[in-house]
Parts: C-alpha cells; structure tokens; sequence
C-alpha cells in the first residue's frame, strides 16, 4: 500500500516534471507569412514577377518582412511562421512558379527570390529583438518535380513498385506526383534530420511539419524526438486532423497539430450561420487531448478559402470575421493568423487565397474596423492569463438557446473569464439560470467585455446571468 503510494507519487511527479521541461507555445499567438506575397522590400531579386497572375512570383522576400515586422507586432502575434524560404525549383510545373516554397531543391538555401541565408539571419534578429519567436515551414515528404535531386539520386526517391504495393498509399505514393522521399534510406533520414539541424542553428523556434500524413511514422518520431532534445517545437499539418487524430500525434511526440475540425466548425457556424453546436461538439472533445493548449487554432491558411469568401457579400464577410476573431481568441490553444485574416481578406480556393497582403496605408475604413477588432482581442487575450493559459470549460447552456448561444469559461489562479458567442442576427438580452450553467458566482454589477470597442455586457444576480450581446459577436468578461 505505502509502496504504491510512493510509487504513484514518483511516478506523477516524473510526469509533471517531463510536462515541464516539454516545449511550449502556451500564451503564444502566431502570424503565419507567405513571403512571396507579403512584402517586397528588394526589387532586385524580383526575376519572372508578374503580379498580375497568381500562379508567378509576386516580388515578395525576406527583406520585405523585416521591414514589415511593425505590422505583426502592432496586431499584437508574438511568434511568425513562415512557409517554406528553401531555394526553389528553377522551372515552373502545371504553369506554377515555386513561389509558394513547397517545390524544394535545396533544403539549405533560400531562395533566391526570397533573398540569401544572411537576410534569412536578419530577420531572425530583427525578430528576436522584437520579442517574437521564429516558426518555419520543413518539407520532409519530398523535393520539387524538377529539383536536380531527382535525376542526380534516383536511389532516393519511394520506387514506384512500392507505391503500388503498399498498404498505405497515403504514405509510399507521390503526394501530388512529387518525387517521394524515401525515409528508409539511412542517407535520406540523415539529411533530412540534418536539415532541421540547420535551420534550429539559425535561431527557429518551432518548426510546421508540412503533410506529415504522407510521412512514414516511425520516421516522425525520429524527428519529433530530435527536436524535442533540442527543445524546438513541433507543429504538424495533418490535413483535416480531428481532435482524435491531434490526440494521438500529442502521444506520439509532437507538440501540436492544426485543429482542422475547429476551423470548418467555426466556418460552418460563424461565417455561415449554422448552429453554434457544431463548434461545441468540437470543443467537447477537448478532454481528449493530452496538451489543449498547445494545440493550433485557425480560421483559414494558405491550403483552404479564405474565411472571409464564405459570405457572398463584402461587408457580410468582413463583420462576421470580425466576430470570429475575437471568439478565437476566448479559446485554449495557440491561435494561428493567416496574413490578411486581421483585414478579412478575400479568396477562394487556392491560389486566390495567396492575394498580396495589402497594409495599413491602402485599407478600407471597414478593414481599419476589422483590424481594431482583432488587435483590442488579441490584446485582451495576452493581459489575461485565464484567457492565454487558463483551464477551459465549456457550460452547458439550455437546449432552446444551443444555436445561438455559446458559453464557456476560462481560468487561472482564481482570476476567471466568461467568454459569450452570439450567433443571433439582432442584439438580445439573455437571462439564465446559474444553477442550470454548472455555474457558482457572486453578484456583480453590470460588467463590460475586455474587448475594447464593443457594446457586450454581463451582470450576475438572484442565481441569474444576465448578457446583452450584439448580433453575431462574442465577447469576454471577467467573472467575479
Ligand atoms: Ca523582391
Ligand atoms: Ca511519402
């Protein structure tokens, strides 16, 4: 009996030690950059730009997104994740330039449109003294359609007979007809363990894994290993991941996944008025999860339409993302902003949704108002340790109001934060029952949200919560 109880005691001890020392992004909120389409801050490494055509090079580049870093840390993100900078095929495929960066034909060199590895270490620097830590893009299912690799190490490459042989075509065929990298070749997995060296020896934080459903298992827990020593850590992109499927890669090594099922329920119910029960089923699951708040949160991305091209209607698209900015930011996680989310930038699927970032000089008063939005949440969500580290509950609100009402609470070190989505057309004025919610709270005279420019209240009295939010918005309220 005594024993077992040491033992136990050893052994939960060990766990909260190892959970410790593990990597985190907890608190953090990441901008992700497309560099081709960001900033232009050299045109002398501009060969082959046509800005006209979506499918070219845009002129975009290292040194635009130093110059532009102002931007980033005025939105208030605290970490930047670049898509992949690595030196590029030279030829275009399908009439596409490599301007995206995921046609690598060298891992160790940037390329040449996006500028050289000493731009590469300034802006690592620039960010550094700007606080912020540095997330890149590692390609390590394969190399671009006419890298010199393909023809010069044949040997290299998943030989089509296995592809057609295997049990797991996700893994041992070519993604897209890229030339498949075949990790089981000690020569291809030291490379690609040695490209990750490299780049952690140039200052990364983090790395985003690209496609790593493609990518033979044991070989990504060499990696996740590796990093994890090295204290870097691990984003993956497990296309369509549920929160089943960023469980297990939780206990598997990695540090986190995007949460592609949050995304499509918020675009479901945010941006296109379904019941806001869908995203509670998501957050429902939350239990599961080893690490919640490690893992990705996101509106849109490079791979998906644009959040804001799910209303039919400019102004439609603009406010219901502004609502959706500022409901992401009540949740645990780490949130991930696609440049141009913070303006509702428009897009279908790709390659519209990799528009030039346009700034703060060339927006319209309603971009200004969506930008304001999302700075005064993310805001709030950092002056808040509840809302950027704390425990998450969701309430169970009565079924009558399920479609339109979602509430939560978050919680840290007794400082507790309500968070309310409204996803009614008109303002409304809700009264609940305490008792009803799982909810304990003192009365408190009527309380405005943390969220600077919005008329959202809440006021608890006689065992009641009384909200009076807007039509299609959420808000955050400290709760006594
Ligand atoms: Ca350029
Ligand atoms: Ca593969």
């Amino acid at each position: 009996m005594r024993r077992s109880l040491l033992l136990a005691a050893f052994l939960s001890a060990g766990s909260a030690q190892a959970q410790a020392s593990l990597p985190s992004f907890e608190g953090q909120i990441i901008y992700q950059v497309m560099p081709d389409r960001f900033f232009d801050g050299n045109p002398n490494n501009n060969a082959g730009v046509d800005r006209s055509n979506l499918r070219a090079w845009h002129g975009g580049d290292l040194p635009g997104l130093t110059a532009r870093l102002g931007h980033i840390t005025r939105l208030g993100a605290t970490a930047v994740w670049l898509t992949p900078v690595y030196r590029q095929q030279a030829a275009n495929s399908f009439d596409t330039a490599g301007y995206h960066g995921y046609w690598p034909a060298d891992f160790r060199d940037v390329d040449p449109h996006f500028g050289t590895l000493a731009d590469f270490d300034t802006f690592v620097k620039a960010a550094r003294a700007a606080n912020m830590r540095v997330v890149l893009d590692q390609v390590i299912n394969h190399y671009g359609y006419e890298a010199p690799a393909v023809k010069a190490k044949p040997e290299w490459f998943t030989p089509q007979s296995r592809c057609e042989a295997s049990a797991d075509k996700d893994v041992d065929c070519p993604l897209s007809g890229l030339p498949d990298l075949d990790q089981s070749r000690p020569e291809v997995r030291k490379m690609l363990l040695e490209n990750a060296d490299f780049w952690r020896n140039r200052g990364v934080n983090a790395f985003r894994y690209d496609a790593i459903k493609h990518v033979p298992g044991d070989f990504l827990k060499e990696v996740l290993a590796r990093d994890r020593a090295a204290g870097t850590w691990t984003l993956g992109e497990w296309f369509d991941a549920d929160t089943g499927t960023v469980a297990d890669w939780q206990k598997a090594g990695f540090d986190s996944l995007f949460l592609f099922s949050l995304q499509r329920a918020m675009r479901d119910s945010l941006m296109s008025g379904q019941s806001l029960s869908r995203v509670s089923a998501v957050l429902e699951r939350n239990g599961e999860l080893s690490r919640p708040g490690e893992v990705a949160l996101f509106l849109d991305n490079h791979d998906i339409p644009r959040f804001a091209q799910g209303s039919l209607f400019e102004d439609e698209g603009q406010a219901r993302t502004r609502y959706a900015l500022r409901a992401l930011m009540t949740l645990k996680g780490v949130p991930v902003l696609y440049q141009g989310i913070e303006i509702a930038m428009r897009g279908g699927p790709d390659p519209d949704n990799r528009r030039d970032m346009r700034f703060e000089e060339a927006w319209t008063p309603a971009e200004r108002d969506v930008f304001e939005a999302a700075r005064s949440a993310v805001a709030a969500r950092k002056a808040s340790s509840a809302l950027s580290l704390g425990s998450q509950t969701l309430l169970p609100v009565p079924v009558s109001l399920q479609d339109d009402l979602l509430l939560l609470t978050r919680e840290k070190d007794g400082q507790r934060v309500l968070a309310a989505w409204h996803g009614g057309k008109e303002r409304r004025t809700y009264s609940i029952k305490l008792a009803g919610l799982g909810l304990t709270a003192s009365d408190q005279a009527v309380t405005q949200s943390l969220y600077a420019g919005q008329n959202a209240k809440v006021s608890v009295r006689g065992g009641y919560l009384h909200l009076s939010l807007d039509g299609r918005d959420a808000a955050a309220f400290a709760l006594k």
